[in-house]
């Protein structure tokens, strides 16, 4: 790296080498997970406190889940759209930083799908809520009744 001044400014002129050791996709307001230039992860501030935080997880270059932060900076609700099929389906509420009730509409019909019930963070039930699922809001343990969870078609 070469340093250069005039009177007005300083300028950093970066080898490739210097730039690939010193680059971070990690910058004040976000991160670039796949170096294209893009934020893929945003972090919105309000009153120098995060407010909310907004990611392209499977880095398609659209928006695709936000956490909402209280004016402490705890995060309360989270925002997702989990099919990437464009709509947001998916609420998760948190207490003490442990989401412990998240629901989905499955369908995108206004109703919702299934809800989950989490202790600490963990996934304690299951409410399976819509018709397609050939049952009315059954309620299972999903550790004693071994559903899979993963297997269930949405
Ligand atoms: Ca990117
Ligand atoms: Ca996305
Ligand atoms: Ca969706």
């Amino acid at each position: 790296m070469r340093c250069s001044s005039n009177s007005s400014y300083t300028r950093f002129d970066y080898s490739p080498l210097t730039f690939r050791v010193y680059y971070s996709p990690i910058t004040s307001d976000g991160i670039d997970f796949n170096h294209d230039g893009q934020l893929d992860e945003k972090w919105i501030y309000k009153d120098y406190r995060i407010s909310r935080v907004i990611s392209d997880r499977n880095l398609d270059g659209k928006e695709d889940v936000t956490h909402h932060y209280d004016r402490h900076g705890l995060i309360y609700i989270t925002k997702s759209e989990d099919d990437f099929d464009g709509p947001y389906e998916t609420t998760s509420k948190y207490k003490r930083g442990n989401v412990y009730l998240q629901e989905s509409d499955t369908n995108n019909d206004g109703h919702t799908g299934y809800r989950a019930h989490l202790k600490h963070g963990v996934f304690s039930e299951v409410e399976l809520i819509e018709p397609h699922f050939n049952t009315t809001k059954k309620k299972a343990d999903i550790f004693n009744e071994q559903i899979d969870l993963f297997r269930i078609r949405f």
